[in-house]
């Protein structure tokens, strides 16, 4: 199997089913689509079904779209626990996972992942507060539930999809509560992520869209480093 993936230290889609695929020690393989610089969208739309990266290619199978990776890992891997065994619990690690696919707009608008950089104080609070009220909820509710350190007690998809937004929460230093601030190390200390980390901040490239000093007119595009 392979994943094609975008820019490591930018693509918070990418960092989902491969924290899944590293995570379960699932074989595969990866490769990176950049995703600025000259012609990366002809690139992107010759590779990619839907023009979007990451993209699950399985024999002759291609599979786009992050939780439909997901799913087809949970169904090809049925006996790890990719999503919980408890019924219940499933259902709601999947509501989870569909409420991140679908929402937190101000954190993923406001707020772009780009895990070698630190910007604290620059995303403006108002712009994110609700979004942070309702993972306060969300986090809060299930760790109280399953008593952690993941959502579901054991890592699951839920928490390889909030991963970016640990991230981010990191990045900009985004006020959060003790439990949520204890569940961002927590995702930092889990080894697949590690490794994810450790080669994104090997990355040379630079894409000015997510990069919040280009974006708030702080910086000129092509002048990050
Ligand atoms: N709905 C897609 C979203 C994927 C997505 O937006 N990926 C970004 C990278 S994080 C992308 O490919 N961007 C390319 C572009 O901007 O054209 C999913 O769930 O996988």
């Amino acid at each position: 199997m392979k994943l094609l993936i975008g820019n490591r230290n930018y693509s918070s889609w990418s960092l989902r089913p491969w924290l899944v695929l590293q995570h379960f020690e699932i074989p595969f393989e990866d490769e990176v689509l950049q995703l600025a610089g000259e012609g990366f969208r002809d690139v992107l739309a010759q590779r990619s079904p839907t023009g979007r990266v990451p993209v699950l290619i399985d024999g002759d199978l291609v599979v786009p779209e992050t939780l439909a990776i997901i799913e087809y890992l949970a169904d090809k891997f049925p006996d790890k626990a990719i999503w919980p065994d408890d019924i219940r619990d499933r259902a709601l690690a999947r509501a989870a996972a569909t409420e991140m696919h679908a929402g937190f707009s101000g954190l993923r608008s406001h707020a772009p992942m780009n895990l070698r950089s630190s910007h604290p104080g620059k995303v403006a609070l108002d712009t994110v507060a609700r979004d942070l009220q309702r993972l306060e909820a969300l986090w809060g509710g299930l760790l109280q539930k399953s008593g952690g350190p993941f959502l579901f007690g054991a890592l699951t998809a839920a928490d390889a999809m909030f991963a970016p937004v640990a991230t981010r929460i990191r990045t900009y230093a985004l006020p959060v509560s003790d439990t949520a601030a204890a569940y961002v190390e927590a995702i930092y200390a889990v080894p697949a992520f590690q490794s994810w980390l450790a080669m994104a901040l090997k990355e040379p490239w630079v894409v000015d869209e997510d990069e919040i000093d280009v974006i708030q007119g702080r910086a000129k595009p092509g002048t990050i480093v």
